[in-house]
């Protein structure tokens, strides 16, 4: 069972586990004899089969289990212990049951909630939290049932409980202390020579059309996507961003492109947001050819869906001529884009497919009617990429594949989520049985261009209760962390840097480092056996494991964080800085 099944496997077993006992010792508090060993006896059960997903899961990896085994496991195997001898031989009066089955309810809560609201990495003060809830309860429901303990044992436990609550409290408003402040003062463009391609985007408020219908939008120069940015390796690129309307600000980050860190356009971290009436130039040299885009990072989670993003595409001088389609897709007012287009090729023609997802999800894109090349990811050509027919691909939020093939007679479609997209001419294909492309074994090998690792960081992903700001939010967490309270990880220029980054919520994360192409090394402890990937998004689905390594080569401050854009608003961004 993969490990992505087992965290939600473990989830359910866990909810139904703490119901059973919870519902247990209702019946028993209402004198329900029947009802209340019936409870019980499923609740144990499926407390010692959570065994079965527990142990794998720490097979997998100590992040998956950690707060499993260290507090949940003694938690339940203490309800375990108090409760089934009440099972066993229940008293007369099953009502005097009640407490045991309770506490064995409250054990397994308080460890689910741990689960739910904290996850990785475990802290002192969170068990203390959680030891202090049972405790509490317990008292509480001891009182209310009159199976109260001695008065001594029962002041004593109040001390405790107040004691590991307020050491709980204490442990998590302290790890919150230490949020970073980022300083972005000394960082300058440098000079690039003179501009060769010159641009000019205006942000403002829009009505566009998607899919035949108007749709009140944010726009580059009044339109989405923005104007085709495209330009010859080796050129100096100027782009003016103005912004008429947009009253939250607007940036232009130039997404994959490893641009100098000043022109990265990530507002409070390499400059400020540029505001309405407000401008800013962009300047950098185009040194990567390939496919690429760019969007607003000021509040990105609504900017770019409401519009702001277009795409970027540099070629080599003198390339060979192709017929060269960019296809960006994004969901606008709920309606996919592009709108449908037919574009008839002549026979003998290459096609160089640059599919392009600027949504917060994964696509599924899949090309009927000819064999083909994956022939870049990413922007970066991939090495002996072998032709495919009846595959599809899977791009991650953010992700490029470039695909390439020559036209022949018949008609080629492409399909995105089973939507015909593009197409020479008429063309009707049953995709969805595909088997998908996995790009960890596709192409030819190289080895990797170094040969040391000189500093990892381990990445958690997750959800967690965030305390730090006025109001507690549900976040999606790194380390246990939200931002901006996530720590900073500092390299060193030329260090060979490794991130291993692991999924132990229950949705995907397209993970996305700025300034820098990573490499895959490992997924899920196995090594990528097809074309070196250097990649700048991808997708960390739940339950996996992504190992990845870049040479340090790029200083400054860069965003580091999942480029689902609600995700990274919602906590899960943090910052690469070189020291
Ligand atoms: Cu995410």
């Amino acid at each position: 069972m993969i490990t992505g099944t087992l965290i939600a496997l473990d989830m359910v077993l866990s909810v139904v586990a703490a119901a059973g006992w919870l519902g247990a010792g209702a019946a028993a508090a209402g004198g329900h004899r029947r009802t209340a060993r019936i409870a019980g006896t499923a609740a144990l059960a499926v407390t010692l089969t959570r065994a079965g997903t527990v142990i794998p899961l720490a097979g997998a990896g100590w992040w998956f289990a950690a707060e499993k085994v260290v507090l949940a496991a003694p938690l339940a195997l203490a309800g375990v212990v108090v409760a089934v001898p009440r099972l066993v031989r229940p008293p007369g009066d099953i009502r005097r049951a009640t407490l045991a089955l309770l506490f064995a309810g409250y054990a397994q809560s308080s460890a689910l909630l741990v689960t739910v609201l904290h996850g990785y990495p475990l802290s002192t003060g969170v068990v203390l939290l959680a030891l202090a809830g049972v405790a509490a309860a317990t008292l509480v429901t001891g009182r209310l049932t009159g199976a109260r303990p001695s008065r001594a044992v029962s002041r004593g436990a109040g001390v405790a409980t107040l004691a590991a609550a307020t050491a709980g409290i204490g442990l998590m408003v302290d790890a919150g202390a230490a949020a970073p402040v980022h300083d972005h003062s000394g960082l300058s463009a440098p000079a690039v020579g003179e501009p060769t391609r010159r641009f000019t985007l205006t942000a403002g408020t829009a009505v566009v059309k998607a899919g035949g219908r108007d749709v009140a939008a944010w726009a580059f120069d009044g339109r989405v996507p923005g104007p085709p940015l495209t330009a010859t390796l080796g050129d100096v690129i100027e782009v003016t961003l103005l912004n008429r309307d947009i009253e939250r600000g607007a940036t232009l980050h130039w997404h994959g492109y490893d641009v100098p860190n000043s022109q990265d356009g990530v507002p409070g971290v390499t400059q400020d947001v540029v505001l309405p009436g407000e401008r800013f130039v962009y300047r950098f040299r185009a040194e990567q050819a390939g496919t690429y885009w760019y969007h607003t990072h000021a509040v990105s989670d609504v900017g770019v869906r409401m519009g702001l993003y277009g795409t970027l595409v540099v070629t080599p001088a003198g390339s060979a001529p192709v017929v060269d389609v960019v296809v960006p897709v994004h969901t606008l007012g709920g309606r996919l884009l592009p709108d449908p287009v037919v574009q008839p090729v002549s026979v003998g023609r290459a096609v160089r497919l640059r599919l392009i997802n600027t949504d917060s999800g994964t696509h599924r894109f899949a090309l009927a009617g000819t064999g083909f090349q994956v022939a870049a990811i990413d922007g970066m050509d991939l090495r002996g990429p072998p032709e495919v027919t009846e595959t599809a691909v899977l791009i991650p939020a953010g992700g490029r594949y470039d695909l390439t093939f020559n036209a022949e007679g018949s008609s080629v479609g492409l399909f995105v989520d089973g939507r015909i997209v593009w197409s020479t001419g008429p063309v009707t294909a049953e995709t969805g049985g595909w088997t998908v492309l996995d790009p960890l074994t596709y192409g030819a090998s190289e080895p990797a261009p170094w040969a040391r690792i000189d500093r990892e960081f381990t990445l958690v992903l997750d959800r967690g209760l965030d305390l730090r700001g006025l109001l507690p939010r549900y976040a999606h967490t790194v380390n246990g962390a939200a931002a901006p309270g996530i720590a900073d990880q500092t390299v060193r220029y030329g260090e060979i840097v490794k991130l291993t980054i692991v999924n132990r919520s229950l949705v995907a994360h397209p993970w996305h480092l700025h300034g820098h192409h990573v490499r895959v090394l490992r997924r899920d402890g196995h090594e990528a056996q097809g074309s070196p990937l250097w990649l700048d998004s991808f997708d960390v689905l739940p339950g996996q494991v992504w190992e990845v390594a870049f040479r340090a080569d790029n200083p400054g401050m860069w965003a580091n964080h999942c480029h689902n854009l609600p995700h990274a608003e919602q906590g899960m961004t943090l910052h690469l800085r070189y020291g």
